[in-house]
């Protein structure tokens, strides 16, 4: 939700500092800093209020503003970076909002914060499940989810290609589950390994076994990685366990269908590495050392 609910009027009247010196704080001195609505109205929060108080208090003890107003910012800049998960419940509602400028600008905060790997696992991740649980019980449309979700995915898909493939890299295939939907948790796997200096092959939503075989047997990658979102997924991937012998030296297995009882990767002919992506990657290279040493064979 934005932070702004105050107009300019209504902070006039709790503050008693005329709407005219306000503006003219702002354009002087930067504080306070209101949001913006959609048609442009200035709009205040506890925390402008909050600085204006002061700033007030300190000018009537006579400090010059232009000094009150650098007292004021160096106190909001020490209060530090604003922690991912307050910028996660930020997204979450400006998707709920369908805003997607303001979705742009959290992700911007957070990525001049915070590491890649951090926004893809601390900010994207979590907010996906919210909005997520908000269509499964229905507080959302599918409308408002399909936005939500797409939009995330695009800003993933951007990371991967900004990452840019190593083609003298290993390869590796990653793919979801046939009939598996659920896309953003293969994505976000497929940018940390991009990220690790993989050459990734991202195949995506809903896909059946038999033509994911062919693939591997035309890259010949280090690994196939499959997510599976739900029990039937996993139940998809038994019946199909045939086709994925041998599709790879490793065959790793992961997601929300694993993550409840990582046995079932091993009855599915895989491995099961972690419940996050980036422990997963973590585990995946001491695997793939292990896999490429002649010493080991290369088992699946
Ligand atoms: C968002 C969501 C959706 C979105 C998906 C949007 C999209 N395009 O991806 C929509 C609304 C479309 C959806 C639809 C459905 N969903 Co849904 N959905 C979710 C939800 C809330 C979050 C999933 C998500 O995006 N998580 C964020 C990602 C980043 O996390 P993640 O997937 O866990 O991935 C991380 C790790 O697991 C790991 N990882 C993932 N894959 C892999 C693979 C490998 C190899 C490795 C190493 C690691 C790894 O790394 C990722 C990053 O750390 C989950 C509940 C939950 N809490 O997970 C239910 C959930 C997965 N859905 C569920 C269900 C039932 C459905 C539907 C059948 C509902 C319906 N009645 O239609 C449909 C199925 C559609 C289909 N055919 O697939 C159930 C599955 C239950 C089960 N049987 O196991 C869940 C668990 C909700 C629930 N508790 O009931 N869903």
């Amino acid at each position: 939700m934005a932070q702004g609910k105050y107009t300019v009027n209504e902070v006039e009247e709790r503050t008693g500092v005329p709407a005219t010196t306000l503006r003219q704080w702002e354009r002087r001195y930067g504080v306070p800093k209101p949001e913006r609505s959609e048609s442009g109205y200035r709009l205040y929060s506890d925390a402008d209020i909050g600085d204006i108080r002061t700033l007030k208090a300190h000018v009537d003890d006579g400090v010059p503003a232009s000094r009150a107003a650098q007292m004021v910012g160096r106190r909001a800049a020490a209060a530090g970076p604003r922690p991912l998960s307050e910028l996660c419940k930020e997204l979450t509602a400006a998707l709920v909002d369908l805003d997607d400028a303001r979705a742009d600008r959290i992700i911007a905060e957070a990525h001049a914060l915070y590491s890649v790997e951090d926004v893809v696992l601390e900010l994207f991740q979590p907010s996906m499940v919210a909005l997520g649980m908000l269509w499964h019980d229905g507080t959302i449309n599918t409308t408002t989810e399909h936005f939500a979700s797409s939009y995330v995915q695009g800003r993933l898909r951007q990371l991967m290609s900004l990452s840019g493939s190593n083609y003298a890299g290993q390869r590796v295939i990653v793919a979801c589950a046939p009939l598996d939907q659920h896309e953003l948790g293969a994505l976000i796997l497929a940018v940390l390994l991009r990220r690790s200096g993989y050459q990734v092959y991202y195949v995506g939503a809903n896909t059946p076994v038999e033509d994911l075989a062919d693939m591997a047997r035309a890259v010949k990658p280090v690994a196939v990685m499959i997510s599976a979102s739900s029990i039937d997924s996993v139940e998809q991937l038994m019946t199909k366990r045939g086709h994925l012998q041998g599709i790879a030296p490793l065959l790793v297995l992961g997601g929300n269908g694993f993550n409840t009882d990582p046995r079932r990767a091993e009855l599915v002919g895989g491995r099961y590495l972690a419940a996050t992506a980036g422990d997963a990657v973590a585990r995946f290279h001491a695997l793939v050392a292990e896999a490429a040493s002649p010493s080991n064979g290369m088992r699946a």
